[in-house]
């Protein structure tokens, strides 16, 4: 019988790598695992137990509805406050840092970002979700209250990033900055099992993935370059769930775009919480994250912990496409 490598195996094998590990970002990227198959099971039960809908509704027994993305944060947030491992966290969910109690014993150097479950829009219709999350080293000194400066550090700053994929199996794949590893839910051993070791995504794929329903409202280089997939009989692929867009590419390649729009100018996705954390998986993978004007996602200095991003990011050779049209087409010398 093959080997089976679970999560937690794996986690402590790679510590023992670095010879000044703690420990504590183990235990956090344990924590997040544990927190991820709480959830997963709320996300396969929600159409029976009636926690999808609005927050706020009553389910049938008359108890109040707690919407899936909102369960999802509050486990989070739970698992990570209990551990003690987490200093403080930003979520998609809330407006302001959630600084967790000091749990005795623990001086917690990590904080935590995430969006404790993207692609909102899909969970009442029963269509994959995914938790993205990252992990900073904090600036702050550990005998302090953590505070914004801990956040508004530039993505290639990550100690740590992946996403967990809800999907027709529940996949975890994570990063510490030494390559990209993913791990698959077995529901009968409730385990997530080493499946896609050191995984590399290709040069080219067949794939873009864009809200093309939105394509009069890019800007032309964007809509050139769209155009161009089109010629070159790419297959469009959007289900509006960023981790299930971006897995498909991972692994089969392609590209996936989000560029300004009249109604979000700088972008739609967070770059603290969506950004970053998939543009460090899609590099280490081999892909290249940039925004629609060309800068690299992980450079871009963050200001605020809701700030939002254009994105581009997928196979290298296919952003590299999408680069050479930006650079044409917005010359200021071209008039259309
Ligand atoms: P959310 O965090 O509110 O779910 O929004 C993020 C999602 C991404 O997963 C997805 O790529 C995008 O929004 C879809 O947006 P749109 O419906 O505008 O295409
Ligand atoms: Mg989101």
């Amino acid at each position: 019988m093959k080997k089976i490598t679970t999560l937690d195996e794996f986690i402590i094998k790679s510590q023992k790598s670095y010879n000044d590990a703690t420990g504590q970002l183990t235990r956090l990227l344990r924590d997040i695992g544990i927190a991820s198959k709480i959830i997963n099971r709320e996300v396969n039960m929600a159409g029976l137990v009636n926690i999808l809908g609005v927050h706020g509704d009553e389910n049938a027994s008359g108890d109040k509805v707690q919407k899936l993305d909102i369960f999802a944060n509050e486990r989070m947030i739970d698992c990570l406050q209990n551990s003690g491992e987490c200093a403080a966290i930003v979520s998609e969910e809330n407006k302001e840092i959630i600084i967790l109690d000091k749990v005795k014993g623990k001086d917690p150097q990590y904080v935590l970002v995430m969006d404790p479950l993207d692609g909102s829009s899909n969970i009442d219709v029963n269509v994959s979700v995914g938790t993205i999350f990252g992990i900073y080293k904090r600036k702050s000194n550990v005998s302090q209250d953590p505070g914004k400066e801990d956040f508004l550090q530039k993505g290639a700053d990550l100690v740590a990033s992946g996403y967990v994929l809800y999907g027709t199996s529940t996949i975890l794949v994570y990063t510490t900055g030494n390559g990209v590893n993913g791990f698959t839910l077995d529901p009968s051993l409730g385990e997530f099992c080493l499946s896609h070791p050191d995984i590399k995504m290709p040069d080219r794929g067949n794939y873009y993935s864009v809200n093309q329903g939105y394509y009069l409202k890019f800007d032309v280089e964007i809509r050139r370059f769209i155009d161009q997939c089109n010629d070159d009989n790419l297959r469009l692929r959007y289900i509006g769930s960023m981790v299930s867009d971006l897995h498909r590419i991972l692994f089969q390649g392609g590209i996936f775009l989000y560029p300004n729009t009249r109604k979000y100018p700088h972008g739609k996705l967070r770059l603290l919480y969506e950004c970053n954390p998939m543009a460090m998986i899609i590099e280490q993978a081999g892909g290249i994250a940039i925004t629609c004007k060309l800068d690299r996602v992980l450079e871009l200095d963050v200001h605020d912990i809701h700030q939002r991003s254009t994105i581009a990011l997928g196979s290298a050779a296919m952003v590299d496409d999408m680069k050479a049209f930006v650079a044409r087409y917005s010359s200021p010398s071209t008039s259309f």
